[in-house]
């Protein structure tokens, strides 16, 4: 655990380890190897508060004062930091090829916001962090099917959600889909949907997520209530 020490202007990066949207941006830094301070926000909720007053995570402040929020601009940002134009156009799309990088940017937003909130309305009244509606469940269920069977479309023809190269889409789709895979997805489930079930297991085990998930663990059955 680092220290927090304002006293010095460094970067730094709030976070929580509850929290999905963290991450891709704490796994860049670490892949990256970039300079920054990861610190938990319950370490210093005051001056968390003061930067971020909108109070959400990911978000970035940097050593010359510049605040960076949401997770999509915050991963934009570290990846672009790097400098690096082969791993940039690999991650985010290159802007020779317009589509490609506009879908890339299309399922980030699409993952990070619509399905990761609905996964988690699904996944949160088994984890005690909400109660359980059945209409709710239902609801969610019905609106899940649809964005597994769009998923799995693009993985009939690709090993990636934008193509055989992964992008940051599959990064952030990955994490999102965490909360499934980890409490929901059982053995039967991951027969069911074999494509995402695949396509998760090789981008959580990517260079660039291995850090967060070496040792996920897929549940057998799902978990009840
Ligand atoms: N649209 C924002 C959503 C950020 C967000 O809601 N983050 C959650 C953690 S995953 C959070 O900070 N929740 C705390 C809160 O809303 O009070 C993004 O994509 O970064």
């Amino acid at each position: 655990m680092i220290s927090v020490n304002f006293q010095f202007q460094r970067n730094i990066l709030y976070t929580h380890d509850i929290y999905i949207r963290t991450i891709v941006p704490e796994c860049l830094i670490e892949y990256f190897k970039l300079d920054f301070d990861i610190i938990e926000i319950d370490n210093a909720p005051e001056q968390f508060c003061k930067d971020f007053p909108i109070r959400t995570v990911p978000s970035v402040k940097l050593n010359d004062g510049s605040k960076i929020f949401e997770q999509i601009a915050v991963n934009d940002y570290l990846v672009r930091s790097t400098g690096k134009e082969v791993e940039i156009n690999k991650l985010l799309g290159s802007s020779d090829d317009l589509i490609r990088q506009t879908n890339i940017k299309s399922i980030s937003s699409f993952s990070g916001s619509d399905l990761l909130n609905v996964l988690a309305s699904y996944v949160k009244p088994y984890i005690g962090m909400t109660s359980y509606e059945k209409t709710n469940e239902e609801n969610a269920l019905k609106k899940l099917d649809v964005m597994y069977k769009f998923l799995e479309e693009k993985l009939t023809t690709a090993k990636y959600l934008t193509g055989n190269e992964i992008t940051i889409a599959d990064l952030v789709t990955a994490t999102s889909f965490k909360l499934g895979f980890a409490f929901m997805y059982g053995k039967e489930w991951r027969e069911e949907h074999k494509l995402l079930a695949t396509w998760f297991d090789n981008v959580i085990h990517s260079k660039y997520l291995e850090f967060h998930f070496k040792d996920f663990k897929y549940p057998e059955v799902p978990k009840t209530l």
